[in-house]
């Protein structure tokens, strides 16, 4: 039974403020942290400033108190009867990931239904867009899809990440984003040059991350790295002309998150993982949609998005049902929260994008290498890319 929920206002790793939140069961005392992103959807879960959480804060915890931690279902119901963005997103996903954890005595990945496979790392090596960067689209993102293992996996996206870091040296490094990515003065063709060919070597494949709502304005796309703004055609154009100079295997959003035409279009001109990260915001009805359209092969996952782990898993089964590629992801303001390690095996995810360099980054990687040990035969989840 639920004795206590206690909540802090706890610096992400931006230096915002987010929610920490405990709830105080019979058992124990379990945790959990809201992540924040920076590049956000206009049809995610909204989230609050603490002062007004603070305010609603006694009314929740009057709820919460007395449940049974033992389905976080139950919780969770609770939690959207009160209304997820009217106590703010920060605060309801705090509180179901704790709940998750309640219900697991302390391991998420138990109460959501243990370890099924281990997903391919996909990392941030530059960036650029609001995350800071001298290039327009977001994330600059390698898979190392040739290896076997979770540890594997991460060594190689740091080793590209590192070789990278010494290419662009050449390019006046000025340092690294909000996500640990590099930020240097090169541009996209040529960013996107090295990064293939550091990839290469190590065996890995790139994709990237336009998050093209940021650069999007009455219509066109507005690429200040280029000083150019381009019209939608123009936009596809670029799209494709990436995706064959640089074989990339997976695009996310790519258009504005309105833009399911365009989506879908792509997705006839190309057979690579376009995904939808803005485009679906982790909302079961959107992806619905999206399926429905044939809008994407690949869907982000961001807890925080949805504001529940209930609902996020409802969106996970609409996409895999849907044949998509579920990607469960991290914000760019996170803190040292490992949940979504937990949500990435628990749901077979076959890729979890948590950045590479950053220790709140790093956490994420070392609790995937520790739940492999914990599984007698781990296996990573299949690719096809
Ligand atoms: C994204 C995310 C994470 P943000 O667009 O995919 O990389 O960024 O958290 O700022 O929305
Ligand atoms: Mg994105």
């Amino acid at each position: 039974m639920i004795k206590n929920v206690r909540i802090e206002p706890v610096l992400n790793s931006r230096g915002e403020t987010t929610i920490f939140a405990e709830i105080i069961t019979n058992r124990g005392t379990y945790s959990a942290s809201a992540p924040s992103g920076k590049s956000k959807g206009a049809y995610e879960a909204k989230a609050q400033p603490f002062e007004k959480i603070k305010k609603l804060f006694p009314a929740v915890r009057k709820k919460l108190v007395g449940l049974d931690e033992s389905e976080f279902s139950i919780i969770d119901d609770t939690l959207e009867s009160i209304g997820v963005d009217r106590m703010g997103s920060n605060l309801a996903i705090a509180l179901s990931m704790a709940a998750v954890r309640a219900a697991g005595n302390g391991e998420a990945y138990a109460a959501l239904g243990g370890i099924k496979s281990f997903p391919y790392p996909l990392g941030n090596v530059v960036g650029g867009g609001v995350h800071g960067g001298g290039l327009s689209i977001q994330e600059v993102l390698v898979i190392p899809v040739k290896a076997k293992n979770v540890r594997e996996a991460i060594d190689t996206n740091f080793a590209i990440w590192h070789a990278v870091g010494n290419e662009l040296g050449a390019h006046g490094i000025t340092g690294r984003n909000d996500e640990g990515a590099w930020v240097a003065t090169a541009d996209e063709a040529e960013t996107l040059g090295i990064v293939t060919n550091a990839a290469k070597k190590f065996g890995a494949k790139v994709g990237i991350d336009v998050a093209a709502g940021q650069l999007y304005k009455r219509g066109k796309y507005y690429w200040p790295s280029l000083g150019r703004t381009m019209s939608k055609s123009e936009q596809m154009d670029k799209i494709l002309d990436f995706i064959k100079e640089f074989r990339l295997v997976y695009v996310e959003d790519p258009f504005t998150e309105t833009d399911w035409e365009s989506f879908a279009q792509l997705m006839k001109k190309t057979k690579i993982l376009v995904c939808g990260d803005d485009l679906f915001a982790t909302q079961p009805e959107r992806l619905d949609i999206g399926v429905h359209r044939k809008a994407a092969r690949a869907a982000i996952i961001k807890p925080d998005q949805a504001g529940l782990i209930s609902k996020t898993l409802r969106a996970i089964h609409i996409a895999k049902d849907g044949g998509l590629a579920h990607v469960v992801s991290h914000r760019s303001g996170e803190t040292c929260d490992t949940f979504i390690a937990d949500l990435a095996v628990a749901t077979g995810a076959p890729l979890i994008k948590c950045g590479i360099s950053g220790e709140e980054r790093v956490v994420k990687a070392n609790r995937l290498a520790e739940l492999w040990d914990k599984v007698k035969k781990p296996v990573m989840t299949k690719l096809r890319l």
